[in-house]
This record gives structure tokens, sequence and C-alpha cells, in this order.
């Protein structure tokens, strides 16, 4: 064994981590006893993780190449999780420190996802991530009808890009956002975010041709993994999402999540108003006079009622 070495964790494969260092990837298993900040998980390691690990002298049994032990993981900044989808009361960590999630989706069916698009904004939020809300696809339909279905968005400030993996307008743009920063892309399957990262640089499609490949072992590959940007920064590239449930987050804390209620929300009758059916909920009635997208609105009343469905079923 040697001595520490720094690395981040680009990819979980069974029970192995795999640690980029300095460009070389090390095949990592979990030290038993392992310093680990202020947690405390089942599964300790996420994607994106910077960690401590020791190398050693020979590669593990079923891999090539270097492998070592991880010792330490380093406290995380951020962590975007949701809860997992075999069970909802299970945390599922999709990726640690990270700075910003990319919300894409098609500009063609952008009405049919609005949900899940509410949903990652909402999980973004509390993570502490910047969401950015990427339209793909823009060949596909006229600006001003992109534009028309995300201006709710874009009136309480979200940023927007609208990029065309195909003609590669927007690309540019989405390159400068970025820069230097580690974002999650995340969105309903098939609107693109394979092709267009492979538009923004090849090198990423490669990368996730391999880890697919590496998944037909005796492992499976989660395939959540964590891709340096040519110019700067990271993406980590999730599978398309359906559906992203909401980890860790009260019923009654879900509107503090919607910053195209905060200018009303101090003004309800009652406090701690729901704003789904109490009388006088100055959010209702912004929404009735249209100062609030009676779409956004609706879809958190649903929102908050699976939240509340979801705490009752787990109270038995
Ligand atoms: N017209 C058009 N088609 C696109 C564009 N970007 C992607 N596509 C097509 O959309 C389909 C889905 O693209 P993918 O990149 O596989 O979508 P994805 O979001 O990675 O899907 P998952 O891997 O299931 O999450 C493919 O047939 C692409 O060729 C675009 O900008 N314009
Ligand atoms: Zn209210």
């Amino acid at each position: 064994m040697g001595a520490d070495q720094r690395g981040r964790v680009v990819r979980l494969h069974g029970k192995t981590a795999v640690v980029s260092s300095n460009k070389i990837e090390y095949a990592c298993r979990v030290a038993g006893k392992m310093k680990q900040g202020k947690r405390t998980s089942r599964s300790p390691v996420a994607v994106g993780d910077w960690v401590r690990f020791e190398q050693e002298a020979h590669s593990l049994e079923d891999g090539e190449g270097p492998a070592g032990t991880i010792v330490e993981i380093e406290d995380r900044k951020t962590c975007l999780s949701r809860s997992s989808a075999h069970n909802t009361r299970l945390e599922q960590a999709v990726a640690a420190n990270v700075d910003q999630l990319a919300i894409m989706v098609a500009a063609n069916d952008i009405e049919l996802h609005l949900g899940l698009v509410d949903r990652l904004h909402v999980a973004a939020c509390m993570a502490g991530l910047t969401p950015i809300l990427v339209v793909n696809k823009t060949d596909l339909c006229p600006r001003q009808d992109a534009a028309q279905r995300v201006a709710p968005y874009e009136r309480f400030g979200l940023q927007i890009v609208y990029v065309s993996a195909q003609t590669k307008e927007g690309l540019d743009e989405l390159r400068d956002v970025l820069k230097d920063r580690t974002t999650v892309f995340a969105g309903p399957s098939g609107v693109g975010k394979s092709t267009c990262l492979n538009a923004l640089d090849p090198s990423l499609t490669l990368r996730t041709g391999d880890v697919r490949k590496s998944g037909a072992g005796k492992h499976t590959t989660t395939s959540v993994s964590l891709l340096p940007l040519p110019w700067g920064g990271y993406v980590v590239d999730t599978p398309g999402v359906r559906e992203f449930g909401l980890w860790n987050i009260p019923k009654d804390e879900l509107g503090l999540w919607y910053p195209d209620f905060t200018n009303y929300r101090t003004a309800c009758r009652y406090p701690g108003c729901t704003h789904t059916h109490q009388p006088e909920c100055a959010v209702r009635t912004a929404c009735e006079r249209n100062e609030i997208d009676r779409g956004r609105y609706e879809r958190y009343v649903e929102l908050h009622h699976q939240l509340v469905q979801e705490e009752e079923s787990t109270r038995y």
C-alpha cells in the first residue's frame, strides 16, 4: 500500500468505485472502517464524491489496471438525492458535489413532462443546486411556441438555454453554462441527453458507451457517470428518468421551493397555509388573477397531494 491519494468517484460498478486521479482511473473498494465525514449511510460512496484512497500493488481480481482502497470520503458540498425507485423509504444519492442540474426537455413535447420538470426543479433547489432548463430539439418547432411553453419558468427567473443537437444551434452557449462546474443532466427518456452530450464533445459519448459495455459483466453498472469536459468542468449523465421521487421533503415545506409563490406566501391568512384548501390563500388568489401560472399551481397541488399520501403510507 502506498500513501494516500486524492481522487473523484466517476462511476460505480458493483461494489467497486472507479476513482479518477490525475487522469488515471483506479478500481477501488471501500475500506471496512472508513472515515466518512459527518454522514452515515448504507451505501456510502456516490458518483462525484471526492475521496482519499491507497493504491494497491495488484489490481482487483476481476479487473484490469490500477486498483486501490478508499479510506476516506470528504464531506459533500451538495448531494442530489431521490427516493429509490424500488423502495420510496430509501435514499438514492444520484451524485455528490454537483453545482447545477440541467433539466432537459424536448421543444416539441414539453407539456407532457412538466410534472417531472417541477419535481426536478424542487429537487435541485432543495439540494442547493442551480437549476437550468435546457430545451433541446428546437429544430422541431418554432421558437415562439417553445418559449411560450416555458414562459412560466422564465417569469420566475429560471435560466433557459435553447439548443438543437441536430443543427448545433445554442451549443456554444450551453458549453459556457457548463464550464468549470459539475452539472447533472436529467430529464425524460428520449429528449436527447446523450445526443446532445455527443454534439457538445464526441469524447463524452465514447465514454458513456464504455460504461454501458462494462455493464455486460457480472456486475451491473449504474449508468450514472461523471465525465470531464475538455474545456473545464464535469457533466453527470443519468439514464432517462420518468419519475423522480422527492427525497426527504415534508409536505408542508413543498411550497417553499416554488419561487413563483414567494411574493404571495407570506400574505396567506393562515400561518402554515399549504395553498391547497385553506381560505384566503394569497397564492391561490394570485393564481386566479393569472399572476401565478395556473398549470404550475395545479401541478403543485397534485404533488402536495402525492406527498400527503406518501407520508400516510409510511406511517403504518
Ligand atoms: N430532431 C432532433 N432530434 C434529436 C435531437 N437530439 C436528439 N434527437 C433524437 O432524439 C432521439 C433520442 O435521443 P437520445 O440522445 O437517445 O435521448 P436521451 O435523452 O439520451 O434518452 P435516454 O438515454 O433514454 O435517457 C434520437 O433519435 C435522437 O436522434 C435534436 O436536437 N433534434
Ligand atoms: Zn396559501
